[in-house]
């Protein structure tokens, strides 16, 4: 470890005597390191991260969400007398000087959570249990933060689902073509732009005045789930930069996105990438058991937001593979266009399941 994330760690209230710190997880952004402190006979783990400044303009917003939305369902679920309360909501740990966040000698912002110990991430989801286990935790989580106090959160990322501003981005970078990498491409760029009719769908409903905005996780996957080592309950929801106001139904859609086939995000076989009903069926139910506070427009356009930010997240894949690779960390060649692939393959799985999804959903 370099001797200057160890020197980080330090600039925080850690309990105990710094005994190590090892890289830790594996997002698509922000780097993070398990930090091991030994307290007399205990041994006490932080969550360090460096928050990706290139993809959070702005840190102290981020932080300050952050800060806010963990105070709130600490809060709430203190009133609600749930117990092991430190193991259901992610807590941040303050500087030495009782700050949120410092930062490294490159302006870097760096922050430190409580490690959530006896806990286990999936990577893909491998049964419906699992599917609605997230699901639930997800709903509970909007749900949570239903009564949120008005004062706004801060966008993050400004636009962040605003799917037309993301095609125009494809758009450029097509344009652009900075790695010469369109021709490898062509048949998802051609794919994309046949769908972007679809792009407007959610904001248009939401502009009407149909759809309200809430408080919304953004990034409702099954790696952002904590579940217990134990009992292989669903613990709590992590992740929190990009809790933001938006629809509820993006939420849902990213979980159709991203769990209604086990296949990996970059899976190269796709033939394996495929919509799976009761996977889905188990999303909805699970959704719809602690997200009861939706409004009957928000019910309806449940599989509408899956198709939507299955598209959303193609576009975004296809756009960073033609700009050169700058926005998702990558392992090998070609990754990210096979991210791409796989999210457009999915797409068209849900158009091909559209009407038995909408009718499930339609039944609970
Ligand atoms: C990014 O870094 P990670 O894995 O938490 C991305 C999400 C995408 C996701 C795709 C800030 O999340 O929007 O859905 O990858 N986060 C940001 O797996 O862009
Ligand atoms: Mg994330």
């Amino acid at each position: 470890m370099t001797p200057e994330v160890v020197t980080i760690a330090g600039r925080f209230m850690l309990e105990g005597q710094l005994a190590a710190v090892e890289p830790f997880g594996g997002g698509h952004i922000n780097d993070s390191f398990l930090v091991t402190c030994q307290q007399k006979e205990r041994r006490v783990r932080f969550l360090l991260q460096c928050i990706n400044d290139a993809a959070f303009p702005v840190p102290a917003h981020v932080m300050d969400n952050i800060r806010r939305v963990t105070n709130h369902i600490m809060q709430k679920l203190r009133s609600l007398g749930v117990v092991d309360v430190h193991r259901k909501v992610l807590a941040l740990v303050p500087t030495n000087e009782g700050g949120l966040c410092c930062r490294d000698g490159t302006g870097s912002y760096w922050r430190l959570y409580h490690f959530i110990e006896g806990a286990l991430v999936r990577h893909t989801v491998e049964t419906p249990d699992q599917a609605e286990q997230v699901a639930r935790a997800f709903g509970t989580f909007q749900s949570l933060l239903i009564d949120f106090p008005s004062t706004r959160l801060h966008e993050t990322i400004p636009g962040f689902h605003d799917t037309p501003s993301r095609f125009v981005a494809l758009e450029r970078a097509i344009q652009a073509d900075p790695r010469r990498r369109t021709s490898e491409a062509r048949a998802e760029i051609e794919y994309a732009l046949l769908h972007r009719c679809l792009a407007g769908v959610l904001l248009d409903l939401h502009k009407a005045g149909e759809i309200p905005e809430r408080v919304v996780h953004n990034d409702a996957k099954i790696s952002n789930v904590l579940f217990d080592r134990e009992t292989g309950e669903a613990l709590c929801v992590v992740d929190f930069d990009t809790v933001m106001p938006g629809l509820a139904v993006y939420d849902f859609g990213d979980m159709v996105r991203s769990m209604t086939c086990p296949a990996p995000e970059d899976e190269t076989d796709l033939s394996r990438v495929e919509m799976q009903m009761p996977l889905f069926e188990a999303l909805a139910r699970g959704y719809l058991e602690a997200a009861t506070f939706l409004m009957p427009t928000e019910r309806l356009h449940l599989v509408t937001a899956g198709k939507l930010i299955t598209l959303e997240q193609g576009v975004r894949f296809l756009t960073d593979f033609l700009n050169g690779d700058t926005y998702y960390k990558t392992q090998r060649p070609n990754q990210n266009l096979d991210r791409c692939r796989t999210q457009f393959k999915l797409v068209e799985s849900i158009i091909q399941h559209e009407a038995r999804m909408v009718r499930f959903a339609d039944s609970l």
